[in-house]
């Protein structure tokens, strides 16, 4: 008591507060919450959550009211439209998995839309980012989000001018590069830390090894490299709590026991600042994750809390636990039959040891019953993987909640669904179908067309409006619900990666990029958000513009102006198909013939890229091999 005490005071003064409660990676005691209560279900947002999004809607509409401004939007009065509103709009965010391929080009999607990138004000969409309220991402998507968030929501500028955190100029198995002795004290470092979670009791998995890794190349500012950096500490950081950010989120996937390939039937987890858990009619329950590791029995506990178990980098790891789709598309890459065996053996074996998963052991939600059923969950420990694993690689579905009532959602799409590493749709295809599942718990998502339809209509080569028409969704509402419920399914914009001055189509499995192809990334990724810097569209902004207002608009029955009109039929799917053999040309950015300034290397090397794979699993074993 005395200790935590002593801790709070401390904490109080220093700017990052609530590190693990040992000081350590190891989770340990900390004090119970007051109310008693670690579980909810899942009806309805957080009380905290509810708080802290009135204190954001403060600063995004005043954000919005300038950004709209800005936007040159005709016959639109942005600050009598906003101030005149019953309910905030709000924005929500959504970056997708791929590896260091989706990371860096979130970053650069990111700087398009962030007032503080030199440029974004004046040829992108500068203080979009500050006017939205949701922030989501998952796997490679989820290395931005959380390593801007939990950094006092630094930014893609002050990446590129410091360059001290991202740094990819060496793979994550062998950081030191030549330098062997650096190499080794990061793997003693890592498995000292490994080692204090088992000393205290704790059941580990080859996500612990990955999250610290992870952790040196996102927290390498931060005190002992995030070795105790909670999630939750970000209740307390003072950016955070300013509502200066928007609100962080990611997401994984459950995995039932004993099954590999996840499906539409799996659960979606998502880890907010306050609590974890799941809004599926499998869980429909959430846990205060700052308590994550207290031992629970049907949401109870003996008097014991823990802390410390949320660790930031262990909680991006879970997203980001990639191993098990390794597993599946061994045989479609062009490895030898030999290394192709030895790896499958090796994964098989990591897999049956249920080692590729995270691991939350305790489980908290154990012997807790699932919603409002009879039901109760069994498992002791519960295992979760890459939020990606469903298929849904762009992480919608927080955004999709009725309760969090987002107007637009901007889905970034960095995917590698075709052979080429380019996106094909297949993540919103899977979205809509979702809804109609039992998983989908009512929730609604605008239609869509087919991956043929996608390429070929140029809805990934530039972005592209879906759900313009909330009046054509009425066919998604359930009879039980009012017909007003179609103003609640989100308009989206998705914005599909797309080489404009960079072969963005790097591989998933592409470990190392050099500072150069790193901030090429970024530059392309800040072009492919902002149509190349506004230049194949000097409305851009006001066409954004145009489909944050949308719902509100159709709420209040207000037409939309000419520009708006105009700019729905550039960027609106009209509904038409076009399920012919695929005509594009990958290499065109659907406009103009700029490809011959760009550079870089196109393919992208399996081979090494398996290895460097083989290799880490290897470490990633010895590790348990040698406990
Ligand atoms: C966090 O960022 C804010 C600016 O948003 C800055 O004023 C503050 O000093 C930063 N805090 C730390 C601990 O770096
Ligand atoms: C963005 O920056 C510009 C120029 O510095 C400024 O005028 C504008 O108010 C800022 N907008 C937001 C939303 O921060
Ligand atoms: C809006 O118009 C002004 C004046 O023509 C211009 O300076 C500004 O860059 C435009 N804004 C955008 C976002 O294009
Ligand atoms: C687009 O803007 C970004 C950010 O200001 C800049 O880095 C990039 O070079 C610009 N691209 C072109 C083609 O001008
Ligand atoms: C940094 O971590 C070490 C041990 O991990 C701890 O002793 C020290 O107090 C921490 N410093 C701060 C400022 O939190
Ligand atoms: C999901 O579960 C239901 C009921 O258990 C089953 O009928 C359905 O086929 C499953 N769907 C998938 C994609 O596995
Ligand atoms: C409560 O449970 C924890 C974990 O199982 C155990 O370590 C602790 O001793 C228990 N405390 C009491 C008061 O029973
Ligand atoms: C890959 O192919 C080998 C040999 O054909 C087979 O034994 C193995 O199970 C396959 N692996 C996967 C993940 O399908
Ligand atoms: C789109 O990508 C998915 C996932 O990689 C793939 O299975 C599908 O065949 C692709 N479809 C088309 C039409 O390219
Ligand atoms: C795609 O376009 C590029 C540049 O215009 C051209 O060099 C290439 O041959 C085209 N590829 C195909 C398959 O048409
Ligand atoms: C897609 O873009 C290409 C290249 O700019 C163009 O030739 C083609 O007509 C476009 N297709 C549609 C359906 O707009
Ligand atoms: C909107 C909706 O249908 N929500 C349901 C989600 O699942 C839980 C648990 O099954 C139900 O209680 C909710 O009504």
């Amino acid at each position: 008591m005395r200790i935590t005490g002593l801790l709070a005071i401390v904490a109080y003064f220093s700017p990052i507060i609530c590190w693990s409660p040992t000081d350590s990676y190891a989770p340990g005691r900390i004090d119970c919450p007051d109310d008693g209560n670690f579980l909810r279900v899942a009806k309805g947002l957080s009380d905290e959550e509810k708080e802290w999004v009135e204190g954001r809607n403060q600063v995004t509409d005043q954000a919005l009211i300038e950004f709209l401004r800005h936007a040159n939007m005709t016959n639109f009065d942005a600050e009598n439209f906003i101030n005149g509103l019953n309910d905030s709009i709000k924005i929500g965010l959504a970056y997708s998995g791929g590896g260091y391929r989706a990371g860096t080009c979130a970053l650069g999607q990111l700087a398009a839309i962030d007032n503080r990138t030199d440029g974004a004000w004046e040829h992108g969409l500068g203080g979009l980012l500050q006017a939205s309220t949701y922030m989501v991402g998952l796997s490679g998507g989820n290395w931005m989000v959380g390593s801007i968030a939990l950094n006092n929501f630094t930014s893609t500028q002050r990446i590129i001018d410091k360059n001290d955190i991202w740094d990819l100029t060496h793979s994550i198995m062998n950081v030191g590069g030549w330098n062997v002795v650096q190499t080794y004290k990061y793997y003693k470092g890592i498995s000292d830390d490994i080692d204090k979670k088992r000393d205290a009791g704790y059941e580990v998995s080859i996500t612990d090894t990955w999250g610290r890794a992870l952790s040196y190349q996102f927290f390498s500012t931060l005190n002992d490299t995030g070795a105790a950096l909670t999630w939750s500490t970000l209740q307390d950081a003072d950016v955070f709590k300013n509502h200066e950010m928007p609100f962080p989120i990611v997401v994984a996937d459950g995995r039932a026991p004993s099954t590999k390939i996840i499906s539409g039937n799996s659960t979606i987890y998502e880890f907010n600042p306050f609590e974890m858990g799941s809004w599926d009619p499998s869980l429909y329950q959430f846990m205060k994750i700052k308590y994550l590791g207290t031992d629970l029995e049907d949401g109870e506990n003996n008097g014991t809390c823990i802390g410390g178990f949320d660790n930031a980098g262990y909680i991006m790891g879970t997203s980001s636990s990639l191993f098990n789709q390794f597993i599946l598309q061994i045989n479609t890459t062009s490895i030898s039959s030999t290394i192709k065996s030895i790896l499958t053996s090796i994964l098989q074996n990591l897999s049956e040891e249920e080692n590729d998963v995270a691991v939350y052991e305790p489980n908290p939600f154990y012997d807790s019953q699932v919603g409002y059923s009879e039901n109760t969950i069994q498992n002791k420990s519960l295992n979760l993987v890459d939020g990606g694993e469903d298929g849904q690689n762009i992480p919608l579905y927080p955004l999709l909640q009725q309760d969090r009532s987002v107007d637009v959602i901007f889905a970034y799409d960095n995917s590698a669904d075709t052979d080429s590493n380019w996106p094909n749709g297949t993540s919103m295809v899977q979205s809509f179908k979702r809804q109609f599942d039992v998983q989908g718990n009512s929730t609604h998502f605008p239609y869509v067309p087919d991956q043929k339809t996608f390429m070929n209509l140029n809805l990934t080569a530039r972005p592209a409006f879906f759900g313009c028409d909330a009046k054509n969704l009425s066919s998604l509402v359930y009879s039980n619900q009012s017909s007003d419920f179609i103003y609640d399914i989100p308009l989206i914009v998705y914005t599909a990666n797309r080489p404009f001055s960079y072969w963005s189509n790097t591989s998933t499995f592409k470990m190392k990029y050099s500072t150069n192809e790193r901030n090429s990334m970024f530059r392309n990724g800040f072009e492919v958000a902002s149509r190349y810097n506004l230049t194949l569209d000097t409305e851009w902004n006001a066409c954004v513009g145009c489909a944050i207002i949308r719902r509100q608009q159709e709420r209040q029955g207000i037409e939309q102006s000419d520009q708006c009109k105009q700019c729905f039929e550039r960027y609106c799917w009209d509904g038409t198909l076009d399920t012919a053999d695929i005509k594009v040309n990958y290499t065109d950015n659907g406009t103009t013939n700029s490809t011959e300034t760009l550079v870089g290397d196109k393919s992208s090397d399996a081979t090494t890229l398996l290895m460097n794979w083989s290799i880490w699993c290897l470490l990633g074993i010895s590790f348990f091999v040698l406990h």
